[in-house]
């Protein structure tokens, strides 16, 4: 009886099939302009007016409260200024309410896009910004990042063109700056550290050289004058043959506060990338390297300086232990770096939600150790903004965890889903659609005598989400593998490759290091010593093969096949069940999308379905790929 009525409820409340690109995002407001907002004229004001159901907003200012921060008490919204009233709005519109405030004032995405249009490691077309620059889009993107909190951008490719602070480009940036400013965004650029030798016609980029420091000063000078709150300057410098300071003998610090002093008398930053290696530290282990590059430079950089540094020691893999830097620079503030779009993760061919992912990190770095989020953009010009439908929510993740990195994945999947997904409000607030075939996340069927059908969609599609890194991480890299991708474009496995004119650290066979004995690079005090670098309790712990956790055990140990791990079975046995895992769990991901399709649109639902089916495919020749190298050393014929 229970599940009859839930079925009529929800049939009433579904929607008609229409055409969704997923071009609106998260931001699928009904138009229902009731409001009467009082208070000053400003965007919340324009939001609330146009989307509220509600009858009266009062929008109160109160310059006693934190920056950005918001209070919603019944309808009335009170903040510092208009920017918290925005944040407020948004708030208001989800439902929220009660006080909120960000954990960081640097909430900061990284677009890696060049001035061709192209995109370093973009996979959702080209840019949003040059070449294609569509400035319709461009407040679009503006709205959305606001409704969720993002409060800075750095406009180009860390990879930097000299050319991004000649004047025309300026001219550009300062006309996006424009279009950004009212929704709280601050734009920031990537700069090129030998751009006064490029653009200005020097002989040298010395940071310590007068002329060259005077030539950033003159630059800052004519950038702040275009855009008086400009952000500051993101640099990729001494990395994959950027140029830097170490290229005139200076070290990082003394390269950074060059900068730093040119942009200090506006209020600019200088966020300088630890992402190095290669240089002065060839030949160790190069997750070592970021630490032994940087460690001397502790507590010398001037204090607007950040160090960015990526969430684990290597590369955005689909899973790393965090990177020890975090433990390392004592007296310099720190930013972290997390990678939205998904390189490693099956670009926007997989659906994977990164919320859990950024929330290991966060396990082990805890938020107030840092003072700024980055994260790099999964943005581009397809329809849908993020190639996949799914990858929408790891921008919205982004955003919601840089406002408050305590929020758990699965609340914010839930308001992901709802805003996205869920055009049926029930009365009781419940969201959801209704399938009588729908089995729980875990593959049972449900029963109708504990859960009222709706929660169960809701339920699948949230499960769905949240295996969806494990899922990833098992078919791919289980047990703490890593880098063992196809060279160049990151896609699918090429565990035996070894090229003897690429660096040693580009290569898979370098990292799994499989061999008769055992598979996994021996980082404990035996083999590189790299467990060293971390601070206790996680430097024991991880340097000891008994206790070292077995999502990380690969990362730090050479292990023989025939190992006994924790449930009894051998290393190999259990390589083989992660990743039969991975591929199972992609196969019960479509059987739950195959159930939601009649309560999604069909576009949506058919684009989603056919990335699905190939990312079936990707995690299928992960396994066989692997195994089957793997299979080699462990079961010799
Ligand atoms: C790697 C990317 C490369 C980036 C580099 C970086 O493969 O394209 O330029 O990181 O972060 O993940 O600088």
């Amino acid at each position: 009886m229970k599940r009859i009525a839930c079925f009529v409820v929800a049939v009433a409340c579904v929607i008609s099939a229409m055409a969704e690109d997923g071009s609106r995002l998260w931001l699928r407001y009904d138009k229902v302009e009731k409001a009467v907002v009082t208070g000053p004229e400003c965007i919340a004001a324009e939001e609330l007016r146009n989307f509220y159901p509600g009858e009266r907003v009062n929008l109160v200012v109160d310059a006693t409260m934190a920056a950005d921060a918001y209070r919603i008490e019944g309808t009335t919204i009170t903040a510092r200024d208009e920017r918290g009233l925005m944040y407020g709005a948004y708030a208001l519109l989800r439902g929220e309410t009660g006080y909120s405030a960000p954990q960081w004032s640097l909430r900061i995405l990284n677009h890696w896009d060049n001035l061709d249009g192209s995109i370093e490691r973009g996979y959702a077309g080209n840019s949003i910004f040059w070449e294609g620059r569509n400035d319709t889009l461009i407040k679009e993107y503006a709205r959305a990042n606001a409704s969720i909190g993002i409060n800075g951008t750095v406009l180009n490719n860390v990879n930097a063109s000299p050319k991004m602070l000649s004047a025309s480009y300026l001219q550009q940036v300062k006309e996006i700056a424009d279009i950004l400013r009212p929704y709280g965004i601050r734009v920031y650029l990537s700069v090129n550290f030998a751009s006064p030798m490029a653009l200005g016609g020097l002989a040298t980029a010395d940071p310590l050289d007068k002329k060259v420091a005077k030539w950033w000063r003159a630059k800052a000078k004519e950038i702040y004058k275009l855009i008086p709150d400009f952000g500051g300057f993101l640099v990729k410098a001494n990395s994959e043959g950027q140029p830097g300071p170490g290229d005139y003998h200076r070290t990082h610090a003394e390269g950074a506060n060059m900068l730093a002093d040119a942009v200090k008398p506006y209020g600019g930053i200088i966020m300088w990338r630890s992402f190095v290696y290669g240089a002065n530290h060839k030949g160790e282990d190069r997750v070592k390297q970021a630490v032994s590059e940087f460690v001397n430079d502790d507590g010398k950089f001037r204090d607007n300086v950040i160090l960015q540094s990526k969430n684990g020691p290597l590369d955005f893999q689909p899973r790393e232990p965090y990177a020890p830097i975090f433990d390392n620079m004592k007296r310099t503030p720190q930013m972290a770096e997390l990678q939205i779009t998904q390189e490693y993760l099956g670009q926007s061919r997989h659906l994977v939600y990164l919320a859990p992912m950024w929330q290991e990190f966060f396990g082990f770095v805890k938020p107030d150790r840092l003072v700024g989020i980055a994260g790099v953009a999964n943005i581009g010009l397809d329809k849908n903004w993020c190639g996949h439908h799914f990858s929408q929510a790891n921008w919205y993740a982004f955003g919601r965890l840089a406002w408050n990195p305590n929020m758990t994945s699965e609340e914010i999947a839930k308001e992901w889903l709802k805003a996205t997904f869920g055009q049926w409000t029930m009365g009781n607030g419940q969201w959801g659609m209704y399938n009588e075939q729908l089995t729980m996340g875990n593959g049972q069927p449900e029963n109708a005598t504990n859960h009222c059908p709706l929660s169960i969609v809701h339920s699948s599609l949230l499960s769905l989400m949240l295996r969806s890194r494990e899922a990833c991480v098992d078919y791919m890299m289980p047990l703490g593998l890593h880098h063992i991708f196809k060279f160049d474009h990151h896609y699918g496995p090429e565990p035996d490759a070894f090229k003897a004119d690429y660096p040693l650290e580009w290569c898979p066979v370098y990292y799994h290091q499989a061999d008769s004995a055992g598979i996994g690079f021996n980082r404990s005090h035996s083999g590189t010593n790299a467990t060293s670098q971390y601070a206790e309790p996680y430097r024991s712990l991880y340097d000891d093969l008994r206790t070292c956790p077995e999502q990380y055990l690969l990362w730090f140990h050479h292990v023989p096949w025939t190992y006994r791990m924790s449930n009894g079975r051998t290393l190999w046995e259990n390589l083989q069940a992660h990743y039969d895992h991975g591929v199972a769990e992609v196969e019960d991901f479509i059987r739950i999308w195959q159930d939601a399709k009649p309560y999604i649109d069909e576009q949506r639902w058919q684009e989603t379905n056919d990335r699905l089916l190939h990312q079936l495919d990707n995690a299928r020749e992960w396994r066989h790929t692997c195994l089957t190298y793997f299979r080699t050393f462990a079961e010799p014929s």
